[in-house]
């Protein structure tokens, strides 16, 4: 059985407590692999090896730093099929997904950062011909990066990438569900130039290894992306430090869809935006609206779309929706779709474990499910589900449509449908959503800042994912001699 190691200084290490969790294969219910359950005292021999590096690595010429990360991505793409393979054995998600969304994003995570560091520009102010101010950015020091499970390689280098291009090392902390690609990415690291110690890694449970992290004293800044109440553990645990914080949360995002909408475009991108990743992605659009003059064809064509995808064999390019990501999180999502049952909902497709031939009988499998005909205030409409669950909902106005996409504590993204450029207008103005998509889903510009409002994060000014957050800013002030 493949033991998994922390990546500590440019090497693997094994846990000092030699304690190790079941890393389980999400098709099949097997275990695989071992996965460090690192303690206290691997942090902080990452954090030491971090605060080491950091001196060298903060005062390397920046076109020397942009070189070395265009390196690791050149060299996660030489090994494209590995890294797929790894992600889709862990996560549960399709082999092609990983090979065509999340390992190529992962690539242009560090392509993007260590190009535009190097096209900085600093504000400047001059005061009468008398002093002159310039603003000067420098990186905060070392970077706690803990990332989740749903999008683990893409998720946990859009954090690396802007750390590191900035001048910053990093302890990262991945989630123990799917440990494997962030554990492959140390030894590419190591062979891009990355120094010892500028990036670590250690694998463990959040409340061991990730808490030690959240409160350690020479961690300045921690950035997350998970669940919200995980996030406020977090957030108690860094606040003492006054630590800079970003908090990339979940979300409960609206996809409204009006009469006058491509209604060919629109249900062709509200599967992929009902399901894609088996519906765990945090910009997934999982409660639909519809206008209701076009409610029942809608309905119709969107399940008949829905019935047609194939679950099952995430390594069978066929394969639409593949294994949701552990048991517990199955058991959690089929929960929601009880509940929806018990509160009156009308589960129009799907709404169960498919039946699958072994070895994938035994996997963590829901059919792809679409419900309507419940409160909007209900529970399955209020709560992050964060799986291949979505609701339909008719609206009778404009004003109807808006309440009801923003009647959730969540406000992380929005897609609007109507080729009426007053109305896409209106409602990107109105919604609340850190992210508006009109006419599409998923379209994604690094250059943007990204992040959601409400209850889906904090500390999104910038980005979440951007330079600036990574790094400080100070003011300078010279008055002239003779001024
Ligand atoms: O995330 P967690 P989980 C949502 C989704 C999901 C829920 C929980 O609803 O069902 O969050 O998912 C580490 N101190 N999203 O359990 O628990 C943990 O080890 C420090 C949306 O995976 O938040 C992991 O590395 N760290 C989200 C990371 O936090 C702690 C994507 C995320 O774990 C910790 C994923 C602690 N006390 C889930 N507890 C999105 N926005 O994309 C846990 N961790």
């Amino acid at each position: 059985m493949q033991e998994l190691a922390n990546f500590i200084n440019g090497e693997y290490r094994t846990p000092l407590g030699n304690r190790y969790l079941d890393n389980f294969n999400p098709a099949t219910g097997a275990v695989y692999s071992l996965c460090p359950a690192s303690n206290a005292r691997d942090v902080q021999m990452a954090v030491e090896a971090a605060r080491t590096a950091f001196p060298v690595w903060s005062k390397m010429p920046t076109d020397e730093r942009s070189r070395i990360l265009m390196r690791v991505a050149d060299l996660i793409e030489d090994r494209l099929e590995t890294f797929a393979d790894a992600e889709s054995k862990d996560q549960g998600k399709p082999v092609w997904l990983a090979r065509s969304v999340d390992i190529p994003r992962a690539c242009s995570n560090f392509r993007f950062f260590a190009g535009a560091v190097l096209h900085r520009q600093s504000e400047c102010s001059d005061m009468d011909g008398r002093a002159m101010n310039y603003t000067h950015r420098q990186p905060v020091g070392v970077a706690g990066l803990i990332s989740p499970w749903n999008l683990p390689l893409y998720l946990l280098t859009w954090k690396i990438a802007p750390a590191l291009a900035t001048g910053n090392t990093a302890v990262c902390k991945p989630s123990e569900l799917t440990p494997m690609t962030a554990y492959l990415l140390g030894q590419v690291m190591s062979e891009a130039g990355v120094p010892p110690g500028v990036c670590n890694m250690v694998f463990g449970t959040g409340t061991e290894a990730g808490a030690a992290l959240t409160a350690h004293p020479h961690v300045p800044l921690i950035s997350f992306t998970g669940g919200t109440a995980t996030a406020h553990h977090i957030s108690q645990a860094a606040m003492p430090h006054f630590k800079k914080l970003s908090l990339e949360l979940g979300g409960k995002n609206p996809n409204i869809i009006f009469a006058d909408a491509n209604l060919d475009k629109a249900i062709e991108t509200t599967v992929r935006s009902s399901f894609l990743n088996q519906g765990e992605i945090c910009l997934c659009g999982s409660r639909i609206f519809v206008a209701a003059e076009i409610y029942d064809l809608f309905l119709d064509r969107f399940c008949e779309a829905t019935r047609a995808l194939v679950v099952g064999d995430p390594s069978n390019e066929h394969t639409n929706l593949g294994a949701l990501v552990s048991s517990a999180h199955r058991d959690k999502v089929m929960g929601y779709i009880r509940l929806a049952e018990e509160l009156g909902g009308r589960v129009l497709c799907g709404g169960n474990v498919p039946d699958l031939d072994p070895p994938f009988d035994r996997g963590y499998f829901i059919q792809p499910t679409v419900i309507d005909r419940l409160d909007p205030n209900c529970a399955v409409m209020q709560e992050e589900i964060f799986g291949p669950v979505v609701t339909v909902t008719p609206f009778h106005s404009d004003e109807e449509a808006l309440a009801l996409a923003n009647g959730v504590k969540y406000g992380l993204s929005a897609s609007v449908w109507t080729r009426d450029v007053t109305r896409a207008h209106r409602f990107a103005q109105l919604l609340e959503a850190g992210v508006v998509w009109v006419n599409c889903w998923l379209r994604r510009d690094l250059r943007t800042p990204f992040g959601g409002m409400k209850q889906s994060g904090i500390g999104r000014e910038g980005g979440h994912y951007s330079l600036d957050f990574f790094t400080e800013a100070k003011n300078v002030c010279i008055e002239w001699e003779d001024a």
